[in-house]
């Protein structure tokens, strides 16, 4: 599917997670390969930046980074209800952000539920300073079981050292490409495919 520069699919990725987890740095890293290591707390983030998803397939990211504390409700709810992809964030040196990823997930579905959007979002969890690893608070195996929960890829990253930090950002940009172009294309061609073989069926019949 190639498109011109002006016509590129828009995908809006909210990026989720507790206060210092790095939710800031990963974007910073996607978005202009940038690392700072004085913590500035964010009000609100919005970047935005074409993304190759394969060779012959481009697409806009617009990537919203929230405030890991004390974001107004309202503001909380826009971004879930906009969001197409959510990355949900926790350091694993910060056991308390992986417990409250949890809460943010449930906060979330919850909200997607009540605006009727439970199907239409990707999510991915991602577990970031993974260079920070002598100082480890949850293993591994805890992103990757609470990932095949709820049902996601498990990604540990380190912004700092710029480890798996695009991968992140391709793997969510692709799968709500595909949700929102491909599948309902292969839906297409199932149908039609069931279409021609009910016809078939049909002429079959009155042969
Ligand atoms: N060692 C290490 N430090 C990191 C990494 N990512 C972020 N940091 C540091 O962690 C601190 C917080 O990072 P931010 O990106 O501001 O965290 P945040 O999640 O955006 O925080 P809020 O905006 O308050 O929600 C900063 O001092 C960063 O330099 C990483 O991968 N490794
Ligand atoms: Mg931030």
């Amino acid at each position: 599917m190639s498109r011109a520069p002006n016509a590129l699919p828009i995908h809006k990725i909210v990026v989720i997670g507790s206060g210092g987890v790095g939710k800031s740095a990963l974007t910073l890293r996607y978005m202009y390969d940038e690392f700072h290591d004085e913590y500035v707390p964010t009000k609100i983030g919005q970047f935005s930046k074409e993304a190759q998803l394969s060779s012959e397939e481009a697409c806009m990211i617009e990537i919203i980074d929230t405030a890991g504390e004390e974001e107004l409700k309202i503001r909380k709810q826009q971004n879930y209800a906009i969001s197409e992809g959510i990355i949900f964030v926790y350091a694993i040196n910060d056991i308390d952000s992986y417990h409250r990823v949890k809460e943010l997930y449930e906060d979330v579905m919850v909200a997607k539920t009540e605006i009727g959007q439970r199907e239409n979002f990707d999510i991915l969890l991602v577990g970031n300073k993974s260079d920070m690893g002598t100082n480890r608070q949850v293993l591994r195996v805890e992103g990757e079981h609470l990932a095949s929960k709820w049902g996601c890829e498990y990604i540990e990253t380190s912004a700092k050292l710029d480890e798996f930090v695009s991968n992140s950002f391709q793997l969510i940009l692709s799968k709500v490409h595909d949700r929102k172009f491909k599948v309902p294309e292969q839906k297409a061609k199932k149908k039609k495919k069931k279409n021609r073989n009910k016809k078939f069926k049909l002429n079959c019949f009155i042969v």
